[in-house]
């Protein structure tokens, strides 16, 4: 390879990456002049290409021109996506030409991550459990009377048990708060203690804009003698506080799921406006979770004394936080395999909570029962 092929291959890659880094029109701007400009390094490289062989200056110069066209249509793209303001939030499906490149995490692993470093650092276990689960831990146990309207086939995916060696009775998990019952049944939980458990959950719901049929829940659990309401705001505002980077507050609105007493719609201030914005649909707030103090009937379930100790739980969507953070406006694009919208993640550096963050042991991911399939 001659030294200008080199020279080449180097300004290829260095002009990729500075290009994917820019973030804003100053920044696209200062790279337009360093690499495409009149005076830039690539027009430089193909003024010095006049002092080549005629045979390199046929490959070489054609390869530069390719480069210099190919920058050309890169640069009018991330322009493109800087002036919808797609490049952190506000990420839409726009138009990225395929390329070769290293892999990055989807922006559901991103979000899911983070919300493990999180309630780590507070002091939460976390567990895993099946998604294929049995109708007693996804309703009975959770007080949910036989009558209530989510346990029918209308709502749910029963199945079939033909499908799974005659076994009856089990469905694919509506919420992840079956987890409240497993993870104390299987790690032998006995309060203090705080546990978190995310995971796929499903439904059969009419697919729209915010609304899938498989997502994925986090479910909070935390019991003592004394934990409180109070104790679950301020927990929860700190979680919503070190996710968004912003100083969150948190309201509670009156809310009825059987598993909890009282229960209530958890609301976050909005972390975008202070006067009413698109995101918070003008409302100031936007709805994040559900959530409550435990039922005394679930906590007999767990074998947990409800006259001696007493807890919250909340179950929120890791989607939606998604959605929030990265400003997508549509939840189907998670699962659309689109590399237009996908390749929009590549750049987004996983952050730090700036809380204290345990080890990776401490999130082993227990494993709180498996599949009865
Ligand atoms: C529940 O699933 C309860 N298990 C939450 C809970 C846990 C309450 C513990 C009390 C104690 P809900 O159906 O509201 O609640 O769902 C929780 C969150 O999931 C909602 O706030 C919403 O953000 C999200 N969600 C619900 N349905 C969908 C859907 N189809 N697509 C995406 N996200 C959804």
């Amino acid at each position: 390879m001659t030294k200008i092929q080199q020279d080449l291959e180097d300004l290829t890659q260095k002009a990729t990456s500075a290009l994917i880094a820019c973030e804003d029109a100053a920044a696209l701007e200062a790279w337009r002049v360093a690499y495409i400009g009149r005076s830039g390094l690539i027009p430089g490289l193909l003024r010095n290409i006049k002092d080549l062989s005629d045979e390199e200056k046929r490959t070489v110069g054609s390869a530069a021109n390719a480069l210099k066209r190919e920058l050309e249509e890169k640069y009018q793209e991330q322009l493109h996506v800087i002036e919808k303001g797609a490049s952190t939030r506000g990420v839409q499906a726009t138009n990225c030409k395929l390329q070769a490149g290293g892999g990055h995490l989807h922006p559901l692993t991103l979000t899911l991550n983070r919300v493990h470093e999180i309630f780590s650092a507070m002091g939460f276990i976390i567990a895993d459990g099946p998604e294929v689960e049995e109708v007693k831990f996804n309703f009975d146990l959770l007080n949910t009377p036989a009558e209530h309207p989510a346990r029918g086939a209308g709502d749910t995916f029963m199945v079939d048990p033909m499908s799974v060696n005659g076994a009856e009775d089990l469905v694919l998990r509506t919420q992840t708060s079956p987890m409240q019952i497993r993870s104390v049944a299987a790690m032998q939980l006995h309060p203090p203690f705080s546990v978190i458990a995310p995971g796929r959950v499903f439904r059969k719901e009419k697919v729209d804009a915010t609304h899938e049929s498989t997502f994925h829940q986090f479910e909070g659990l935390s019991i003592s003698e004394t934990t409180s309401i109070a104790d679950f705001k301020s927990v929860i505002e700190t979680f919503f506080s070190a996710f968004f980077h912003a100083d969150v507050v948190i309201r509670l609105r009156p809310s009825y799921f059987p598993f909890v007493e009282p229960g209530f719609e958890v609301d976050m201030s909005c972390v975008f406006c202070k006067d009413g914005c698109r995101v918070c649909k003008h409302t100031k707030w936007i709805e994040v979770m559900g959530a409550g103090m435990v039922h005394p009937n679930v906590l007999k379930n767990m074998n947990i004394d409800p006259d001696k100790y007493q807890g919250y739980a909340f179950g929120g969507a890791i989607d939606r936080l998604a959605m929030i953070q990265y400003g997508i406006n549509d939840i189907r694009l998670f699962w659309s395999g689109d590399v237009r919208f996908l390749r929009q993640f590549d750049r987004v550096i996983p952050a730090k909570a700036g809380i204290q963050v345990d080890p990776p042991s401490r999130r082993a991911g227990v494993d709180a029962g498996s599949s009865p399939a």
